[in-house]
């Protein structure tokens, strides 16, 4: 099967391939979260919550796993570098008392997933302590006895988080396909230049299509 993807149609089958969703969580998304605190214009980010919520559920309908993830860390920040924590800004760090609970700290209420795009049961959950959500997580161990080969991507920020997960997945030899209008970042020009990036020099990185494109070939009869 092929999706009108671009830089090229991209070949791909629905029995070895999985749908990632980077990072729905609230404290990136939700007004009132650490991105807010932080100066960011969250509604850029909330903007893509329908899309991606429609491309998690025509996944789903189709038989192809969802593979949620989240960037947060240990109570005791035992998996935060402090080179990453002593970064961003300093009135407000990983770990620190935030308005969602500690900042990207597991179990608290910022780091869950967005309740419209929370995983069912039996769906895949990965806590990640990188922006790359194979570093130091068994994403690689869970793909492989899946037998997946090909990777949807949605999720924010799309310069951070996904296309960091989607170089990882791609020197591991996936094809990945990245859903253009399910991922955002707080600052525009930058997933421009990503989605540019991804797809530079013949799919150097991936492919990119947007989400009704991408469930026309998901499930070619409902679409
Ligand atoms: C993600 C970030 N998820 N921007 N994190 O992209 O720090």
């Amino acid at each position: 099967m092929k999706i009108d993807a671009l830089p090229f149609a991209l070949e791909w089958d629905p029995a070895t391939t999985a749908l990632i969703v980077i990072d729905m969580q609230r404290d990136f998304i939700e007004p009132g979260g650490f991105g807010a605190t932080l100066g960011n214009d969250v509604t850029l980010l909330q903007a893509i919550v329908p899309a991606t919520a429609r491309l998690i559920a025509g996944c789903r309908a189709a038989g192809i796993p969802v593979i949620h993830t989240r960037e947060c860390h240990r109570p005791d920040l035992s998996d935060c570098p402090p080179a990453k924590r002593l970064r961003g800004s300093p009135s407000l760090r990983i770990g620190d008392a935030g308005p969602m609970g500690r900042v990207l700290i597991a179990g608290e209420p910022g780091a869950e997933i967005l309740p419209e795009l929370a995983p069912v049961p039996g769906e895949k959950v990965i806590d990640k302590p990188g922006k790359g959500a194979f570093y130091a997580t068994d994403l690689g161990t869970h793909l492989a006895g899946l037998g997946i080969r090909t990777l949807i991507f949605a999720g924010v920020t799309t310069e951070v988080c996904v296309q960091t997960t989607m170089r990882e997945a791609n020197d591991r030899g996936f094809d990945c396909l990245l859903a253009e209008d399910a991922t955002e970042s707080y600052f525009p020009a930058f997933k421009t230049a990503a989605i540019e990036m991804i797809r530079a020099q013949g799919a150097i990185v991936g492919w990119t299509a947007p989400v009704a494109t991408i469930l026309a070939a998901v499930a070619p009869i409902d679409a």
